[in-house]
């Protein structure tokens, strides 16, 4: 089975609608009403769409999130049964400081195969297309993943970018990658996009590496399984966590996880810009009207678009 393909423009407009709210909110220093707004109009969009769908991936669990919860039943369940991964607002600092990169992101899959994350950190490395499958692995160190990557592509580890998170706990990676001359793109937040450049050919990056969100590493593997790029990610998770994680089933809690084992079969992915970023620009708004531009996937149809809508306001 796939997605229906009608399914597109639907969620290409929940993503432009959450993007437009939140875009009211760039430069206002407030990433509580950023995200809110995001959360609300997306949810609204969803709920006109013929879907039995369900979020699997979202705002937090039931107690602790009013909207887009973990379990919330979204659509007026006439359609295809779907989960739904959302991330309204990706990058709420980038909004509420007037920063570019921010995005609203979702990833649909039938129900059933997209990978329960608890909102807990995880390890993350991810390459570009067209590499031998499974080249890299969290496992091995950080040297043997340059050099492997390196090798495969025909070039030295000073040719090699690498994004990553800057953060104190990534000290360690980053001395590492500069004694191996190996260029450097720090990002200080969004690292659903800081994946999505191992893929997008106009960012000359050749890696992400680093430990981010987990509901975030399934959203960028859901892109890259429509691009064809390689990601494995493993839980990071204290013992409180741990615990959580255990009871959501998950029972080996060291496990490298690859694409497949995030996502499942058909996928559908949009990410629409909220800011202007490196991989698309933001909302534009005119008198009557915005514009907005969207990263459109969809695995079974082969459909890889940036697609720009005008909107009435
Ligand atoms: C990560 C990353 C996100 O926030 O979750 C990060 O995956 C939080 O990391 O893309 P810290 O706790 O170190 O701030 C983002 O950058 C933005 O939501």
């Amino acid at each position: 089975m796939s997605i229906n393909q009608e399914y597109l423009k639907f969620f290409i407009n929940a993503t432009e609608q959450a993007a437009y709210a939140a875009s009211k909110y760039v430069g206002k220093n407030d990433k509580i009403a950023a995200d809110q707004a995001a959360v609300d109009s997306m949810r609204k969009e969803f709920n006109k769409i013929n879907m039995d769908g369900q979020i699997v991936i979202g705002e937090g669990e039931m107690d602790e999130a009013p909207m887009l919860y973990i379990g919330e039943k979204v659509g007026n369940k006439k359609g295809q049964k779907l989960d739904i991964a959302v991330d309204p607002l990706e990058g709420t600092n980038f909004v509420a400081k007037g920063l570019p990169n921010a995005f609203s992101v979702l990833a649909v899959a039938e129900h059933k195969n997209i990978f329960f994350a608890p909102d807990t950190y995880m390890e993350k490395i991810a390459i570009g297309a067209g590499l031998p499958k499974n080249l890299v692995d969290l496992d091995n160190t950080i040297e043997k993943n340059i050099s492997l990557l390196a090798n495969a592509k025909n070039t030295s580890p000073e040719n090699i970018t690498v994004c990553i998170l800057e953060r104190p706990r990534h000290k360690n990676f980053i001395e590492k990658l500069k004694k191996m001359n190996v260029k450097l793109k720090l990002i200080s937040d969004g690292d659903v996009s800081g994946v999505i450049y191992v893929v997008n050919k106009n960012s000359p990056v050749d890696m992400y590496l680093g430990i981010g969100g987990g509901p975030e590493g399934v959203l960028a593997a859901a892109a890259l399984s429509c691009y064809g790029g390689q990601i494995q990610t493993r839980l990071v998770l204290t013992d409180k966590e741990a615990i959580r994680a255990k009871e959501m089933g998950i029972t080996d809690l060291e496990k490298k996880y690859n694409i497949e084992d995030m996502i499942k079969g058909d996928v559908m992915f949009c990410a629409t810009a909220i800011t202007d970023g490196d991989l698309a620009p933001g909302i534009k708004e005119s008198k009557d009207h915005y514009e907005a531009t969207t990263i459109a996937l969809h695995k079974s149809s082969n459909t890889k678009t940036l697609t720009k809508n005008k909107h009435k306001k």
